[in-house]
């Protein structure tokens, strides 16, 4: 690095300059931001030299780990081919054919049809846009409303964070009309006084009741992510997933799984769709799509939708300069290759076991852990301040932050949601590695612990 370089005050640009997403920006400017330089498999590097154990793989979405050479060259050569040309105007280019393509073969069911954008939350519009655009060109205006849930994340965008059921992005404009949210399958926090697989019922009949209320000729979808992420990881019973499929179809309400997060082995199988046995219209991927190294997301189509949007509909106005970028594409399908060469979404399946044994037995004899649960490499820590009782700490979050800062103390990356730490780790993460991370959990849940036992039940 040249003398100019170390000289330049990052910290203080950044602060000058940098607008960032989901910040506080006062309490930002208080402290450090933490300047990421480099990546190696599950590791970070700062600009302090310091290695960090990125238990969240990036943001939910580096699936191959950092520092795939062949992505970097699938990129590059892309470039050097065609670094881009827009798929309007009867155009297409090869990567984002042969992606459409693989995806098709990949998904689930009749999913056969890719619509490309770059973003998650674009994902997500695509998939509310072309819901009613159905009902629409099927003479049936009226079914406009979509149904959500409290706790659901479905992106940034106005009808995305109108979907998802977080209060504080409806609070700053995001409310719409004709959205509406039913309560998560949320076991630990709603349901602990059933058993898991009667909550599950409990829980999917939500949207029945829902449905009972707005009528079915008014709704045009349901959209829920397979495990909910950002809303702390929260994993249905076995039961809610098929009984949701049930009422959807019995009320003829299309049914749009979020695979952002879950998407591409995850919960180790390829899609959470398979993980929870249901067969949705629409399927809306990101993230690891291209495990982040590109910003690509795809909404997968049934062929039921698919058939009177190509046929009936005749152009559907939405798209975006960059849907199908080529060297998105191209890193994608080199991500695939990877993804299905390792077999990675069997890996998940079997790191995350390895995962959740540890651990238990890390973490068990901590009084402040009140749950730990998870599906393949998606999983969850929920603190408490009463293990008995699952009574939570005073002030929602505050004790999390506490947490998260000492993940950070201890050069590992875990999020918290609420009061309840979470994690999604590259799913190439290897046993050693596991290892650490989980010693690395204790000595900050351990610390957490110390620091508010005085509010925790004796
Ligand atoms: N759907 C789901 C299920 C997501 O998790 C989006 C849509 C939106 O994707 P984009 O690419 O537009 O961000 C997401 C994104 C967090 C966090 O802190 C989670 C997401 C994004 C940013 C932060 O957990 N998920």
């Amino acid at each position: 690095m040249s003398d100019q370089t170390i000289a330049f005050d990052w910290q203080a640009a950044d602060a000058a300059h940098h607008l960032h997403p989901f910040s506080d920006h006062k309490s930002l400017h208080e402290g450090r931001v933490r300047i990421i330089t480099g990546g190696d498999g599950v590791w970070l590097t700062d600009d302090q030299g310091r290695r960090v154990l990125d238990a969240m793989a990036g943001l939910w979405c580096v699936a191959a780990g950092y520092g795939r050479e062949e992505l970097v060259e699938a990129s590059a050569a892309q470039m050097r081919a065609l670094p881009f040309y827009n798929t309007f105007f009867k155009t297409s280019t090869r990567p984002v054919i042969a992606l459409a393509e693989r995806l098709a073969a990949m998904a689930p069911g009749d999913l056969n049809h890719a619509f490309f954008a770059c973003s998650g939350s674009e994902a997500v519009d695509t998939a509310l846009r072309m819901a009613r655009t159905y009902w629409i060109t099927r003479g049936k205006p009226a079914k406009r409303i979509v149904i959500g849930r409290e706790y659901g994340y479905h992106g940034s965008t106005t009808l995305g964070a109108a979907a998802g059921g977080m209060k504080d992005m409806h609070r700053q404009g995001a409310a719409l009309p004709d959205f509406a949210h039913i309560m998560p399958p949320y076991w630990y926090g709603r349901g602990s006084q059933m058993d898991p697989a009667e909550f599950g019922l409990h829980a999917a009949r939500a949207l029945e009741a829902k449905i009972a209320e707005l009528g079915a000729d008014n709704i045009a979808a349901f959209i829920g992510e397979p495990i909910q992420g950002a809303g702390g990881v929260i994993i249905p019973p076995a039961t809610y997933w098929p009984e949701i499929q049930r009422i959807c179809r019995e009320n003829d309400i299309l049914l749009i799984a979020d695979e952002v997060i879950c998407g591409f082995g995850r919960t180790g199988r390829m899609f959470g769709c398979e993980t929870f046995g249901i067969q949705p219209d629409m399927m809306t991927l990101a993230k690891a799509i291209t495990s982040g190294y590109a910003p690509l997301s795809a909404v997968m189509v049934g062929d039921r939708v698919a058939e009177v949007l190509i046929n009936e509909t005749g152009e559907f106005y939405h798209g975006f300069t960059y849907s199908g970028h080529p060297v998105s594409c191209a890193v994608a399908l080199a991500n695939l290759d990877i993804i299905e060469r390792e077999d990675l979404a069997a890996r998940a399946a079997v790191s995350g076991e390895i995962l959740r044994e540890r651990l238990h037995a890390a973490l068990d004899d901590l009084p402040i852990v009140g749950e730990i649960r998870g599906v393949g490499l998606i999983g969850a820590i929920e603190l408490t301040a009463d293990r008995r009782t699952r009574r939570p700490f005073e002030k929602t979050g505050r004790v999390g932050t506490i947490c998260r800062d000492h993940c950070f103390a201890n050069d590992l990356v875990m999020r918290a949601v609420r009061d309840t730490m979470v994690f999604a780790p590259p799913l190439i993460i290897g046993e050693a590695e596991i290892d650490d991370m989980v010693a690395r959990a204790r000595r900050a849940i351990t610390a957490t612990m110390d620091e508010v036992r005085g509010e925790m039940a004796v």
